[in-house]
C-alpha cells in the first residue's frame, strides 16, 4: 500500500495532458484548468492525492498506469478499457445523464448495458480511492459521471468525510423522474456527507426527490439518509482563478495581440464573441439565428459589426455532436454566403482550440460577449470574459439559464429560447452607451474578485467540516 493521503480528490478526467518528451517518452504536464487551481493549493499542503482516468492518452492494451507524482501531489491513474469508454462515458454520462440534467434539450438516450459500465467504473473509482486515503481522510468528489461512488465508498470505508460536487444542473423531479435507475442515482449521491450543486435550485430538486421518491425525512437543507446519517446539500458557485485572469489580460503580449486580432478583423465598429465547446447546451445555433435576422432585418450591418464564434472540439464520438456541427456549419455558410462581402465575412467560425493567451486576447479585443446558453451549470467563459475586462469596457449578454446569471446580474440578460427577447438583447448591449457599459462592468468585476475559484473550494469544505479548510 502507498503512503495514503489526508485529502482525495476523485474526478473523471486526472487533470493532464500527455505530451511527447525527448526520444519519444512520455511526459505528463499539468492541464489548465480552475478546478486544478482550486485543489493545487490543498492538495500541496496536505500531500494530497488526485484519482481519476488518463483520458484516450494511454495505450491501447498496455498495462494500467502506475501512480505518479505530478508537482507537489499524487496521482492515481484508473484505466478503463474500450467498452468502458463507450458504455460508461461516452454512453451513460454522456448520452443518458448529459442531456437529461440539461433540461433534455436533446433527447437522452437509455440503454440497459451502459447502466452496468456505469455502476462497475464507480466501483473501480471508489476501490482506488479507498486504498488511497488514510484513516479519516476528506474524499471530494467531482461530477456526474461518478455519482454512485459516494455510497460505494461509504460502504468500503466509512471512516471517511465524503463530499460531493456536482458541475452541471441537477433537474427537476418531473425530468429526473425518467431516468432508468433513478432511486440507485440518488442513494449514491446520498453516501456523501455534502453535496454541493452550482445554484440553489439544484439543491432544491435534490433534496425535493429525496423527500418524494426516497420518502426521507428532510429539515432545512439536510436529508435524513436511510442510514440514519443526516446528509446536507446547498449551492456552492463555482468560480475561476480571477487573478491569473487579469494578469494574463494586463499582459503587453495580450494587449497587443488583441489590437491585432481587431485590425485583422477589418476593425469593426462591434466585435461580437462566442467561445463554447460545440455543445447543444451552449445556445449557439440560437444566437446565429438572431444574428442571421438582425442582419436580415439591417438592424446590425456588416463589415461594422463582425461575430467570432470559437467552437472548440468537443465529444466527437457522442450522438448529436456530429448533426450539431453540420448544422452550426450550415448556418454559418448561410450567413456569410448572404451577408459576407470579398475578403469581409460575416460570421469568423473557429473549430479549434486555442491556448489561454489567445482566449484572453479574444475576450480583451470583443465588444460584446455572447453566452447564450439554453441550460449551463454554471458558465465559466461568462467569468472569464468579466475577469478579462481589466478596462472596464465590454458588455455582457448572459442566458437566465446559465448559473452565472444568478451572480453577474449586471450582464445584459436574456432568455435564448426567446429569438425577439435575444435579438432586442444583443442590440441593447451592441447600443448600450459607454458609461452604461462601464457601470455594469466595473459592478461585476468588484463581485468576481471577492468570489473567485479559492473561495468556492474553502466554502466547500468548511461547510463539510473539513480540516482542510483551514489553510492560509
Ligand atoms: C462544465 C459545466 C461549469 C473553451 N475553449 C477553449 C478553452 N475553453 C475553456 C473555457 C472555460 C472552459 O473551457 C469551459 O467551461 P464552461 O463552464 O464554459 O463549460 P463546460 O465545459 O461545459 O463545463 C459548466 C463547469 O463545468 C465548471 O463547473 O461552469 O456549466 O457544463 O474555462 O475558457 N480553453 C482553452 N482553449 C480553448 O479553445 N485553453
Amino acid at each position: 500500500m502507498s503512503a495514503r493521503s489526508s485529502f482525495v480528490v476523485v474526478a473523471n478526467r486526472l487533470p493532464v495532458d500527455r505530451v511527447t518528451g525527448p526520444n519519444g517518452s512520455v511526459i505528463w504536464r499539468r492541464s489548465p484548468g480552475g478546478l486544478v487551481t482550486a485543489m493545487q493549493p490543498v492538495l500541496s499542503s496536505q500531500r494530497g492525492t488526485w484519482v481519476g482516468w488518463l483520458g484516450n492518452a494511454t495505450q491501447h492494451g498496455a498495462p494500467p498506469p502506475e501512480p505518479f507524482q505530478l508537482d507537489d501531489f499524487r496521482l492515481r491513474p484508473v484505466p478503463l478499457t474500450q467498452e468502458e469508454i463507450t458504455r460508461y462515458y461516452e454512453g451513460f454520462s454522456n448520452s443518458s445523464l448529459w442531456p437529461l440534467y440539461h433540461d433534455a434539450v436533446e433527447p437522452a438516450t437509455f440503454k440497459r448495458r451502459w447502466w452496468e459500465a456505469y455502476r462497475r467504473v464507480n466501483h473501480r473509482f471508489a476501490e482506488a480511492t479507498s486504498e488511497e486515503a488514510a484513516p479519516g481522510a476528506t474524499v471530494w468528489v467531482q461530477d456526474y459521471q461518478l455519482q454512485l461512488m459516494p455510497s460505494i465508498l461509504r460502504e468500503m470505508r466509512p471512516d471517511l468525510r465524503i463530499g460531493f460536487f456536482l458541475h452541471i444542473p441537477f433537474p427537476p423531479f418531473e425530468l429526473f423522474m425518467q431516468l432508468p435507475r433513478r432511486a440507485e442515482i440518488l442513494r449514491g449521491l446520498l453516501g456523501a456527507d455534502l453535496v454541493g450543486f452550482q445554484r440553489p435550485l439544484g439543491a432544491r430538486n435534490f433534496i425535493n426527490l429525496s423527500k418524494h421518491l426516497l420518502e426521507l425525512h428532510t429539515h432545512s437543507n439536510t436529508i435524513q439518509a436511510e442510514d440514519g446519517r443526516r446528509v446536507m446539500a446547498d449551492a456552492f458557485p463555482i468560480s475561476i482563478d480571477v487573478s491569473e485572469m487579469e494578469h494574463l489580460a494586463e499582459s503587453p503580449e495580450v494587449q497587443t495581440r488583441a489590437k491585432q486580432i481587431r485590425a485583422e478583423l477589418g476593425d469593426p465598429r462591434v466585435l461580437l464573441l462566442g467561445v463554447d465547446r460545440l455543445d447543444y447546451t451552449k445556445g449557439i445555433e440560437r444566437r446565429f439565428k438572431a444574428f442571421r435576422e438582425l442582419l436580415a432585418e439591417g438592424r446590425l450591418t456588416v463589415p461594422e459589426t463582425v461575430m467570432v464564434q470559437v467552437a472548440t472540439p468537443s465529444r466527437e464520438r457522442v450522438e448529436h455532436y456530429p448533426a450539431l456541427r453540420s448544422k452550426v456549419e450550415r448556418e454559418v455558410g448561410r450567413i456569410n454566403g448572404e451577408y459576407g462581402r470579398v475578403g469581409v465575412p460575416a460570421v469568423h467560425y473557429l473549430h479549434q482550440s486555442y491556448s489561454r493567451t489567445e482566449l484572453a486576447a479574444l475576450y480583451c479585443a470583443a465588444d460584446v460577449m455572447m453566452v447564450t446558453p439554453l441550460r449551463d451549470g454554471m458558465n465559466l467563459v461568462a467569468k472569464e470574459y468579466v475577469a478579462a475586462r481589466v478596462d472596464d469596457r465590454g458588455a455582457l449578454v448572459l442566458s437566465e439559464f446559465a448559473g452565472a446569471a444568478d451572480e453577474l446580474r449586471q450582464a445584459f440578460t436574456c432568455n435564448p429560447h426567446d429569438l425577439d427577447g435575444l435579438k432586442q438583447t444583443l442590440l441593447h448591449a451592441v447600443r448600450a452607451e459607454e458609461p452604461e457599459v462601464r457601470r455594469r462592468m466595473r459592478m461585476m468585476r468588484r463581485y468576481l474578485r471577492a468570489h473567485d475559484v479559492n473561495r468556492w473550494a474553502i466554502s466547500f469544505l468548511t461547510a463539510l467540516g473539513s480540516p482542510e479548510s483551514d489553510r492560509p
